[in-house]
């Protein structure tokens, strides 16, 4: 395999950032981590769960991996999770402790206490209880960003019944699907929420997927939000503020085999029916911890922690409910859009809560460089220590403003590579320890293995651009595909036998760091050469003038694939004649010329999915001018029809 890569988009980027040496010095995260789990892998992680968790029964082995690829881990082991990750923390005398700073998109507040939201746990329990709720039976959420979402995860996992928390963003269909392939038995949703200041709605959608099927669900439990008009089924819909309302605050939690399902989380799939990916419980919320500990470098009695994911999204799962919650930490819960009313809602936040540690995705980074430093510049933002990313590769471009704008040149930005299937994060450098480089994800986290092999399975050596792969099991692992096993086996165990392919193409450098390459399906051959999109991409945004870049590879004649590439200028930029000459020179020089785009289109949108990633499935359509396949992943359709005209105008 020929890789003609380099490192693109190093602009303003530093190479490397080492350790500040006051930080290091306090760090949560040790080098020692990475010898003692190369020692004693199994050992490592037993040592982890026993240490973040509190186990009503301890286990007795740590991995089971005789019915590979599925896993039991610290088999013999029961605990709650719920207990674990609110009622303990009471206990413990933490209970005054802040759990929750949540704030409305219109300015509303709440401040939930860890003994607030374990009675507020209990109590929705019991309500589910009531409802007929049983261990084993599943329950899909439909909820905004507002507590009772978390809490209403919580209650699920006290009862050790599944949950299947299902985007807000969603649509009927989408829901209906989910809720039939997982046989929900209740759905909790709300009246409706707020974005971009107006309230919108969520139980319409709710009624309508229930009235097209889903005969498994006998109620619906509707939590007051915004006070939009509903309309109601007696005998099947229950107020939240009723049931939760009256149920006692005793409740008795079971204690559950670590491998009783946690959740299941549908992943958006960009072909083919969506994928129920199932997690359990001990195995998960050991490594969420572990990770969120370590890799954040929190200490629950200093540090305010927020992460801007959405719990529609397993980023929501593992870093806003599961491990924060498990280490007893304070975090901020937002409601709505980074820009409402203004667009320094997010650096207002990070400045009123004191917010120390900072988690969030590249697209939103590259939203706000796009927007310009004037709006973090309005904020006091010297609370935060630590910024996170992850969803995607984060161009060193992005990630040198982030840690600039928003980290004043002082935090660690950690990128953290992982994704649903892996339940909590894989690679990614420690904070203090590692020293950073912007644009790679760098190293498996201790207890994680990883290689980079190519087309036979083979270890690539530095430089070579091949597929991701783990290669030992981890406690956060998917335990399969809800209801379809041996999907599971041919999607990620059969093309590299007895390792996990991931599905990201990678490479090592000249220091053995890993770079995520995108997708694999996003990975181009042209003229027989493997080009990667991310690549691409990194090297059109070091330009000056452009916010954001979408490349895709569309079928040439002579080339096999040709690059074409889609961007979106800064605010302020405009096209010129020489624009998109001037970009295909940028990339020749950051790659070299046989990574010049064949076609640079300027456009004011890029299509997305409602977890932010762009659909380049959808842009290649336009490439290769055929009719737009399936669009309804979307956020805004509409953006497909915007981004023809302009390309028939150019012509
Ligand atoms: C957590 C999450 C997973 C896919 C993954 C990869 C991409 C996520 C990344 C990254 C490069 C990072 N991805 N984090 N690529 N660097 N730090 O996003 O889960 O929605 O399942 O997506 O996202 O392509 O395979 P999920």
């Amino acid at each position: 395999m020929t890789d003609t890569t380099s490192q693109a988009g190093t602009g303003h980027a530093p190479r490397t950032v080492d350790p500040d040496p006051d930080f290091a010095a306090q760090a949560v995260a040790q080098a020692a981590l990475y010898e003692e789990a190369d020692t004693d892998r199994l050992g490592f992680w037993a040592r982890q769960a026993r240490e973040l968790l509190t186990w009503d029964t301890d286990f007795t082995q740590t991995l089971d991996w005789s019915g590979a690829p599925f896993a039991k881990w610290f088999v013999g082991g029961r605990l709650n999770v719920a207990v674990n990750c609110v009622d303990r923390h009471v206990e413990a005398g933490d209970g005054d402790r802040v759990a929750l700073h949540f704030e409305g998109e219109p300015g509303d507040t709440r401040t939930i206490t860890y003994a607030e939201l374990a009675a507020d746990v209990r109590r929705a329990a019991n309500a589910l209880a009531a409802l007929g709720v049983q261990a084993g039976d599943r329950v899909a959420i439909y909820l905004p960003m507002i507590p009772e979402a978390v809490v209403a995860m919580l209650a699920c996992a006290r009862l050790g019944a599944p949950h299947s928390v299902v985007f807000g963003g969603f649509s009927a269909d989408a829901l209906r699907s989910r809720i039939e392939d997982a046989e929900a038995k209740v759905v909790i949703t709300c009246d409706g929420s707020y974005r971009r200041g107006k309230p919108t709605t969520l139980k319409p959608a709710v009624d309508a997927a229930l009235a097209k099927g889903a005969p498994s669900v006998t109620n619906v439990l509707v939590v007051r939000r915004n006070g939009e008009a509903v309309d109601w089924t007696e005998g099947r819909d229950v107020w939240w503020h009723d049931a939760v309302g009256a149920a006692g605050e005793e409740h008795e939690a079971q204690a559950f085999d670590a491998e009783h399902p946690l959740y299941i989380l549908y992943t958006s799939g960009t072909t083919g029916k969506p994928k129920g990916i199932l997690h359990t419980s001990g195995g998960y919320l050991a490594q969420a911890a572990y990770t969120t500990k370590n890799v954040f470098d929190l200490r629950p009695e200093r540090d305010v922690y927020w992460c801007t994911a959405d719990v529609g999204w397993v980023t929501g799962h593992s870093y806003v409910v599961y491990g924060p919650l498990a280490l007893g930490v304070t975090q901020v819960v937002y409601e709505g859009t980074p820009d409402t009313p203004d667009k320094d809602r997010w650096w207002s936040l990070v400045e009123k809560y004191g917010v120390t540690v900072l988690y969030t995705a590249p697209t939103a980074i590259r939203t706000c460089m796009k927007w310009g430093e004037e709006y973090p510049g309005r904020h006091d933002l010297s609370s935060l220590r630590v910024l996170g990313s992850v969803g995607e590769p984060i161009n060193p471009e992005a990630w040198a403003w982030y840690r600039r704008v928003i980290g004043a040149d002082r935090t660690p930005v950690v990128d953290t590579w992982w994704q649903t299937e892996t339940g909590a994060m894989m690679i990614s450098p420690l904070p203090g320890v590692t020293t950073l480089k912007p644009g790679s994800a760098q190293v498996p986290l201790p207890g994680v293995a990883a290689e980079v092999v190519d087309d036979a399975g083979e270890p690539l050596g530095h430089g070579q651009a091949g597929y991701l792969v783990l290669t030992e099991p981890w406690p956060s692992m998917l335990r399969g595909l809800w209801g379809d096993p041996q999907r599971y086996v041919d999607t990620y165990w059969s093309r590299f036998p007895g390792r996990y392919f991931a599905g990201d193409g990678a490479k090592r450098d000249e220091d053995g760091d890993i770079w995520l390459l995108g997708r694999v399906d996003d990975v181009m051959n042209v003229s027989g050469h493997r080009l990667s999109t991310a690549e691409i991409e990194s090297a059109l945004v070091s330009h000056p003038t452009v916010a954001e870049a979408a490349v895709v590879g569309a079928t040439d004649e002579t080339t096999g694939q040709a690059v074409v590439a889609f961007v979106i200028l800064r605010g302020g930029a405009q096209e010129g004649p020489d624009t998109v000459r001037e970009l295909r020179e940028h990339v020749g020089q950051e790659i070299g010329p046989i990574a010049k785009p064949r076609s640079i289109m300027v456009v004011a949108e890029l299509p997305k999915t409602r977890s932010g990633k762009i659909m380049r499935r959808l842009l290649r359509d336009v490439a290769e001018n055929r009719a737009t396949g399936d669009v309804t992943t979307l956020t805004d359709a509409s953006v497909m029809d915007t981004i023809r005209a302009g390309m028939t105008r150019s012509e």
